[in-house]
């Protein structure tokens, strides 16, 4: 190779080095831990998240989770994510207080760590996004079985896993406005499907034939919805049983359709993973700061405020039913 041909091809070679040395530098690594994969709630979720990484122009969504929807599972994504030094962990988690000393050790390795959707005790993350208001979706789901019960019955709830952070904290919300404000319900049961098809459908199965006058089931879980509506439908309980909860309209709109369902609400997973997305960034590259009082940026989302925990919500829920399931199926 002549002097000159050397030159310029370390030349090249340099170049190339500088711009992925300039890319290390500047991108920023941010794994979404979902509480399992297979699931179409967070696979929206994802879709927002790759969303804000491409408005930042600076990140890099590792989508991640266990195949079930455990604490120790989510754990030992945790730990390879350290392994990998990813710059920041946003997680969904499975127990809001299994995972806090993982979440430390990533937190002391310089990883920025959020919980969002549904949460992990405050000394094991900077900050928690809640998708809405507790209390309101507690009350919600509740309503949405009210609403269609005017005489008043026996409901039952299929939850996701008995230690999920979120749908406890909305069973508890609902429990307490329940005997003021709803006072014609009866909660009969409580019971977990663990965000799994297949056991959401044995409980399911398993409500219908311990409370013969069960008048609805609410599962506050995409999952468990989903099961306990096709369970009312194979049953041939459509009229008899409504089901009602927290539902994705892609995956449930045929079940407003057969009238399995009256109506159910969710809030938009899409934003839901994009503001995690922008939370996250912005405390990674340390353009804010996670304190009570706080007001950051979630992008097009608008902004939220932390409380005293550090913790903030997006947006209230909406309702779906006949007259507008079709058009939330074609988002999300
Ligand atoms: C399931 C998960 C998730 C929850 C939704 C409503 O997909 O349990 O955490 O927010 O349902």
């Amino acid at each position: 190779m002549s002097f000159l041909k050397k030159l310029m091809v370390t030349a090249a070679f340099s170049a190339a080095m500088v711009v992925n040395a300039a890319y290390a530098a500047e991108h920023v690594k941010i794994a979404l831990v979902v509480k399992s994969l297979g699931n179409g709630f967070f696979d929206a979720a994802n879709k927002g998240a790759e969303e804000a990484a491409k408005e930042l122009g600076d990140v890099d969504i590792i989508y991640t989770g266990p195949t079930k929807a455990t604490a120790e599972a989510q754990i030992e994504v945790v730990n390879s994510l350290i392994a990998q030094k990813v710059n920041a962990i946003a997680i969904s988690a499975n127990d809001a207080d299994a995972l806090v000393p993982v979440l430390k050790k990533a937190m002391k390795r310089g990883i920025t760590v959020i919980s969002w959707d549904s949460g992990v005790a405050k000394e094991g993350r900077e900050l928690h996004l809640n998708p809405s208001d507790t209390g309101l979706i507690g009350e919600t789901i509740i309503k949405l079985a009210a609403d269609y019960l005017p005489e008043g019955g026996d409901v039952a709830i299929l939850s996701a896993s008995s230690t999920a952070t979120n749908q406890n904290a909305w069973i508890d919300a609902a429990k307490k406005i329940l005997p003021e404000k709803f006072p014609k319900i009866k909660l009969v049961a409580t019971v977990y499907g663990d965000d799994d098809s297949a056991k959401s459908t044995d409980e399911a199965k398993g409500l219908l034939k311990s409370y013969p006058n069960l008048k609805a089931i609410i599962a506050p879980t995409t999952v468990g919805v989903v099961a306990a509506a096709q369970v009312v439908t194979d049953e041939k309980l459509i009229g008899k049983v409504n089901v009602t909860g927290l539902a994705l309209p892609s995956e449930f709109k045929k079940f407003i359709d057969n009238g399995a369902s009256q109506a159910v609400a969710l809030w938009n997973p899409i934003d839901l993973g994009y503001s995690a997305v922008y939370l996250a960034h912005d405390l990674a590259v340390k353009k804010e700061k996670a304190k009570p009082g706080a007001t950051l940026s979630i992008g097009r989302v608008g902004k939220v405020t932390l409380d005293d925990t550090n913790s903030a919500a997006m947006a209230p829920p909406f309702q779906f039913d006949k007259t507008n399931i079709e058009k939330f199926s074609k988002i999300y």
